[in-house]
């Protein structure tokens, strides 16, 4: 599956602390109801059949719905379940060797808190950029914050389309307008909230709001 910016409208990434009596893939079924658009699996300690076993089960809610699917840092297990893709960070495999592993059909997405990261991940053939931690994020630990002058100069010479991500909700969403951003990534206002379809709802309709405006 290739990718198109309109995927990246509203995009979760799964974390499964807040999950009570529900599997991920019921949870990632509610925030695909509720209007999520592409999804990035996030395991940062389970062992690899476990994380495997996950993977499995979330691909067939993402496969019914036809959203893309992306493994977060592990491409052996990417290529293993053939999901559409990885997203890589600086202190994973490199956007080009995952490349060279996956071919050109997967879907790579290149985590960059700098321009040169930005500039690097693009070069070496990444899909799309994540690109901050725009606000502050108590769910991933030493996160750098990105300033809006620098998302836009990213998103204004990089020909990728980007994320934002951390500490998005629908209190502060609007700032990011102007950001040049295709669409939005975030963990804990999907995953952490009581009614996850109804917190993909909302974060749908703001979202598509200030992309409009943009
Ligand atoms: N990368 C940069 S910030 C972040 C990741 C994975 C966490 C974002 O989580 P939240 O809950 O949306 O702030
Ligand atoms: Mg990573």
């Amino acid at each position: 599956m290739k990718l198109k910016p309109q995927d990246l409208m509203l995009y979760a990434v799964t974390d499964r602390r807040w999950l009570k009596d529900m599997s991920l893939a019921e949870a990632v079924e509610e925030a695909i109801l509720g209007g999520v658009t592409f999804v990035q699996i996030r395991e940062k300690t389970a062992p690899y059949e476990k994380f495997k076993a996950i993977a499995l089960d979330v691909k067939k809610i993402t496969d019914k719905y036809g959203i893309p699917l992306v493994i977060n840092d592990n491409v052996e297990l990417c290529r293993e379940i053939g999901a559409d893709g990885v997203h890589v960070g600086a202190e994973d495999m490199s956007v080009a060797q995952a490349r060279k592993i996956l071919g050109k059909n997967s879907i790579i997405g290149g985590t960059a808190r700098t321009y040169e990261r930005a500039l690097q991940a693009y070069e070496e053939g990444a899909d799309y950029l994540g690109i901050g931690a725009v606000f502050n994020t108590d769910t991933k630990d030493g996160t750098t914050h990105m300033t809006r002058e620098l998302a836009q100069k990213i998103n204004g010479s990089i020909p990728i389309p980007s994320v934002a991500i951390g500490g998005i909700n629908n209190e502060n969403i609007e700032e990011l307008k102007g950001y040049g951003i295709s669409g939005i990534a975030t963990v804990s206002a999907i995953f952490a909230h009581e009614n996850i379809r109804a917190a993909a709802e909302q974060l749908k309709a703001s979202v598509q709001n200030i992309l409009a405006l943009d």
